[in-house]
C-alpha cells in the first residue's frame, strides 16, 4: 500500500459527535506519550499532519485522517496521564468507549506500547478491553531507536509476555522508520 493523500477531516471532543460510520477505519490507542501521533505522521509521511508533544495529553480530540480519499487512520486520545482529573478521565472513557463500541467500519486496532519498558497496568487494561471487544488488533512497541540493537530482543519479549500476546508486537520507530514495512503490510490486510 502507498498511502498518497492524508488529510485531516474530523475533530471530535464528545462522542455525540462522531461522524457517521462511512468508510473502513483503523485506529491507534495507546498510553498517553507512547508515540501513536508520531506513527501517524511516519506512516503518511507527512510529518506535521499529526501533532505531537515531548508533553502527555497532547491529543485530546478523537482526529480522523482520511488516507487516499478511501480509508481513515482514527488517532485516539491517549490514556494513563497522571496528571489529569477524576473528571477528565471519565470524559475520556466515555469518548473513547462510544467510539470503540460504536464503529461497524472499525477494521482494526493498532495498540502501541513503549519498548523500553515492560507494559503498565494500564496497557494490560487496554489489552484485555480490545480482546473483549473482538476487534482485530496488533500491538506495534515503539520507540526502538531508543534501545541499543544489542537488547531488543529481551525488551521485545518482556512485552509480548507482559501483554500475552500470541501474535509478537511489531518493533517500530517513528524516527528511524524501522518497522514501517512490517506495519503498513498488516494494514493492508485489514483493508482488503
Ligand atoms: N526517539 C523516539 N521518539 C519518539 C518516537 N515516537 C514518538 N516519539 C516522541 O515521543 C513524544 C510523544 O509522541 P506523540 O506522537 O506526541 O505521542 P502520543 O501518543 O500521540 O501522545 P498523546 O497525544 O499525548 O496521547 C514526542 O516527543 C515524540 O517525538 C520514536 O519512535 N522514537
Ligand atoms: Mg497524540
Amino acid at each position: 500500500m502507498q498511502i498518497k493523500t492524508a488529510v485531516l477531516k474530523a475533530s471530535v471532543f464528545n462522542s455525540t459527535q462522531l461522524p457517521k460510520p462511512a468508510l473502513p477505519e483503523i485506529a491507534m490507542v495507546g498510553r498517553s506519550n507512547v508515540g501513536k501521533s508520531s506513527l501517524i505522521n511516519c506512516l503518511t509521511g507527512r510529518k506535521g499532519l499529526a501533532r505531537t508533544s515531548s508533553t502527555p495529553g497532547k491529543t485530546q480530540s478523537i482526529n480522523f485522517y482520511l488516507v487516499n480519499e478511501a480509508w481513515y487512520l482514527v488517532d485516539l486520545p491517549g490514556y494513563g496521564y497522571a496528571q489529569v482529573s477524576k473528571k477528565e478521565k471519565a470524559s475520556w472513557n466515555r469518548l473513547i468507549e462510544g467510539y470503540l463500541t460504536g464503529r461497524p467500519t472499525l477494521r482494526g486496532l493498532v495498540h502501541l506500547v513503549d519498548i523500553r519498558h515492560p507494559p503498565m497496568e494500564s496497557d494490560l487494561v487496554m489489552q484485555d478491553w480490545i480482546r473483549s471487544l473482538g476487534i482485530p488488533a496488533l500491538v506495534v512497541a515503539t520507540k526502538l531507536d531508543k534501545i541499543s540493537r544489542g537488547r531488543r530482543m529481551q525488551h521485545l519479549k518482556a512485552v509480548n509476555a507482559g501483554l500475552g500476546l500470541t501474535n509478537p508486537a511489531i518493533p517500530f520507530s517513528a524516527v528511524t522508520g524501522e518497522g514501517l514495512t512490517e506495519l503498513t503490510d498488516a494494514l493492508s490486510l485489514w483493508l482488503e
